[in-house]
């Protein structure tokens, strides 16, 4: 490339990013306005890692929305149409997020830390203004902020082994999006069950950012005997396992799509008012005109791409919004939406040349 990209008083450093420069990171990507590490060089033994081992990601772009105060609870479920009532303290819920008109504006993790406090773990969208801005129209008694909190992730088979040699055989009991507050050699954090893979693995959700590099070497420390290596939220494995990505698979800006589209229908939960109840209702009413499906892509493994048409018989009727190879399964696989009642053959148009698409269902692993 002719140029290069100024990372200036817009582009956030992560609390792990000196830590990451020094340990080789050689490609960046830009979420929630802070730089995210995309590659440390070796993509192929990144993934192996990930499916075999264990692989650390800095994923402090994960950035924390934190509802505080009598209303949190509240605001909370008044943000999303997943129905919370059951959600205990130490316990994460995977909940969309959706504008007035029913689009799906994000897909964070919920953390409930004690009853009156939340951590909105978001995905790539500005949700701190939205949710202030919900609660303050309502007049409701919360308080919304970007607490200091820099999530880590180990991920793969051995990350329980991490785990379980940091903090204790009992993080093997855990189960998935569970979560306690805990520490490690003084360095105050929330050790939870989950991360952005189907491999297993925890996330360790660093709450003083001046301790990034200190953390980053603990981890690294403790999974040398396990093989345990840099990486980043990988996009093959995520295709493989059927993992949505908001963002790549829907962003409300150019791509957007409805909870019932892209999957989410059994999360939402009509039995309270929520931001775009009506909308989804209707949409309930009528049934969804496209849905989320796996596709195949024929011929050579193709090299990673996004967003592109899915056409049959030369008209556009969905699109697919992330492919990649996938040695795995010996395939190009794609995450995508098409519309409902639709089957057959399929196309993509990628350099001027046609390639035929097979559907399929998710999670193709
Ligand atoms: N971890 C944390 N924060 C995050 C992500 C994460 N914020 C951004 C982004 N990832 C949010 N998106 C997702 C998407 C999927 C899952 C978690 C976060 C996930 N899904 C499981 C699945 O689809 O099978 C479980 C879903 C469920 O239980 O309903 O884990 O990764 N901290």
């Amino acid at each position: 490339m002719p140029f290069s990209i100024g990372i200036g008083p817009n582009l956030r450093k992560s609390a792990y990013y000196e830590a990451t420069v020094r340990d080789g990171v050689r490609s960046f990507s830009v979420y929630n306005h802070m730089l995210i590490p995309g590659h440390f060089g070796d993509p192929e033994a990144e993934y192996d890692r990930l499916i075999h081992s264990v692989a650390m990601w800095d994923v402090a772009a994960q950035r924390q929305v934190e509802l505080a105060g009598p209303d949190a609870g509240r605001l909370a479920q008044y943000l999303t149409p997943r129905d919370l009532g059951k959600t205990r303290i130490g316990q994460g819920r995977y909940v969309p997020l959706c504008d007035h008109d029913g689009w799906v504006i994000n897909d964070p993790v919920l953390l409930k830390l004690a009853e009156d406090r939340f951590w909105l773990s978001v995905a790539d969208s500005d949700i701190h203004l939205w949710a202030a801005a919900i609660g303050r129209e309502k007049g409701w008694d919360v308080q919304v902020s970007e607490p200091d909190v820099s999530p880590l992730a180990i991920q793969g088979p051995k990350a329980v082994e991490v785990a379980a040699k940091l903090f204790g055989d009992h993080v093997r009991e855990m189960r998935y999006f569970g979560f306690e507050e805990t520490a490690l050699g003084g360095i105050p954090l929330v050790l939870a069950r989950s991360g952005w893979s189907k491999q297993g693995g925890f996330e360790l959700y660093l709450m003083d950012a001046a301790q990034g590099v200190a953390l980053w070497d603990l981890v690294k420390a403790a999974g040398a005997e396990f093989g345990i290596g840099p990486g980043a939220p990988n996009d093959i494995e995520r295709l493989e396992s059927g993992l949505l990505s908001y963002g790549a698979d829907m962003r409300l800006q150019s791509h957007r799509a409805n909870p019932f589209e892209v999957g989410f229908g059994k999360l939402v939960s009509f039995a309270h008012d929520f931001v775009g109840r009506d909308a989804l209702r209707a949409v309930a009413k009528t049934g969804p005109a496209r849905r989320l499906t796996g596709v195949v892509i024929d011929g050579q493994p193709m090299p990673p791409g996004h967003q592109v048409a899915l056409l049959q018989g030369g008209v556009a009727v969905g699109h697919v919004s992330e492919f990649a190879y996938s040695k795995r399964l010996g395939k190009t696989i794609g995450i995508g939406l098409v519309g409902v009642g639709l089957d057959g053959a399929f196309a993509i148009k990628l350099d001027g040349q046609d390639h035929d698409v097979t559907l399929a269902e998710l999670p193709f692993i």
